[in-house]
């Protein structure tokens, strides 16, 4: 199902459960500015390259807007509107002083070289550096960008502005980017996950998990969980997939992953079709790729009891049907992962402040907005009598709904 699709389904839905008055509802619903910009860019052999470069910046009704640029050939306007949308709810959901965009350019970054991709960068900050700014709309890393994108950000916005290092979070630490930001959005699955399961009784030790996706945020779940005495029996990235009934040795495969540029042909395991990887046997399923792989056609297949979704929007509506008659278990995206964002959210304040804290104090810090978050979603659930999802979204609806309407929103 198209993303946007999906995305407003669940917010009507929401909507619905609060009784939210159907103007303040259509008005939540429309991107507060939508950024659409031709980059052309000389490449290494002297050619010209055209690529689009989108921002959507959706809500402020909380606080500047937030969310990652993403560098992936499917980046379309479609997915990046539910993105930004996704991450309105999703600071809401943390409770932390944001409201919501996205952006990304329509490129493979796996095809351009270093300097091709600093032109980019460059000159897609130069189209976008009066819309966004350390108040207004704050970027950081998604697929396919990373710290450095980040530094050439700041470098390029800062040339118009000023030095401005709170204009952009996911920054290298010499340059004022917090310590545990790399690992935070992993870091926050697992205080997500282990709050899950405290609830039912279980803790991450001895648990199966298979984690589809092994880049930033799926490498860093598996290490973690790994660490917490979870089993890690199947692993898939974009290269191949692997199975081990007995426990993928993490650290060995995370070495072998950095080498060889992907988990393909990794000797401590079977190698298996990534297609199958969602339906592999486990207690546990965390998508941590891309959007939409949980659909109506592998739904019934899947085994996991619980499933955590560390990507965005990993699973459509229609296989939520299916998917709550089994029995089992879904942490939403907009709670499950929104490690990275709080500690992006550290960051920022780190830099107003000119103060560095210890990474200690960034992961105790984050733990405690990861539980709180899980109460505050499940006392929706009660008040709403209603699933998880449902419990993220209303809980995110309603405190932007809230804000929007004491900023002095009238029907
Ligand atoms: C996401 O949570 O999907 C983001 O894009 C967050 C990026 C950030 O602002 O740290």
């Amino acid at each position: 199902m198209n993303a946007l699709v999906a995305t407003n389904r669940n917010f009507k839905l929401a909507a619905r459960l609060l009784g939210l008055d159907s103007k303040l509802e259509k008005s939540l619903l429309i991107p507060f500015r939508e950024i659409k910009v031709e980059c052309t860019i000389p490449k290494d052999d002297g050619s010209l390259a055209s690529f689009v470069g989108f921002r959507v910046q959706h809500d402020n009704a909380r606080g500047p807007m937030k969310g990652g640029i993403r560098y992936h050939p499917e980046v379309d306007p479609d997915e990046v509107n539910a993105l930004a949308q996704l991450m309105t709810w999703k600071t809401a959901v943390a409770n932390i002083p944001y409201g919501g965009a996205k952006g990304g350019i329509g490129c493979d970054p796996g095809e351009l070289s270093i300097s091709e991709l600093e032109r980019l960068t460059r000159v897609f900050t130069q189209k976008i550096h009066d819309l966004i700014g350390v108040h207004t709309d704050v970027p950081a890393p998604d697929m396919g960008t990373g710290p450095q994108t980040m530094a050439w950000i700041l470098d390029e916005y800062s040339k118009f502005h000023g030095y401005s290092p709170a204009v952009v979070t996911g920054k290298p630490t010499d340059l004022g980017g917090s310590l545990g930001r790399d690992a935070a959005t992993g870091r926050g699955v697992l205080f997500a996950t282990e709050a899950l399961l405290n609830e039912h009784g279980k803790s991450i030790s001895g648990q199966r998990f298979v984690i589809q996706g092994f880049g930033n945020v799926g490498s860093w779940a598996a290490q973690l969980i790994s660490e917490n005495g979870g089993k890690i029996v199947a692993v898939s990235d974009i290269t191949g997939a692997i199975k081990n009934r007995k426990g993928i040795d993490i650290p060995r495969l995370l070495k072998h992953a950095k080498e060889h540029r992907g988990v393909r042909d990794f000797d401590g395991g079977d190698p298996i079709d990534p297609k199958s990887i969602l339906v592999e046997d486990c207690d546990i399923l965390i998508p941590a790729a891309l959007g939409g792989v949980i659909n109506r056609e592998n739904a019934n297949e899947i085994k996991a009891k619980f499933i955590i979704e560390a990507a965005n929007h990993p699973t459509d509506p229609e296989a939520d049907e299916i998917l709550s008659k089994k029995g089992a278990v879904i942490l939403p995206d907009i709670y499950a992962n929104s490690g990275g964002v709080t500690v992006s959210y550290f960051e920022w304040v780190q830099n107003i402040q000119g103060f560095m804290w210890d990474e200690e104090k960034v992961n105790n810090e984050l733990k405690n907005y990861m539980t709180k978050g899980f109460k505050d979603v499940k006392e929706m659930c009660k008040t709403h009598n209603c699933d998880l999802r449902m419990g993220a979204f209303t809980l995110g609806v309603n405190r932007v709904a809230r804000a929007t309407v004491l900023r002095g929103w009238e029907a």
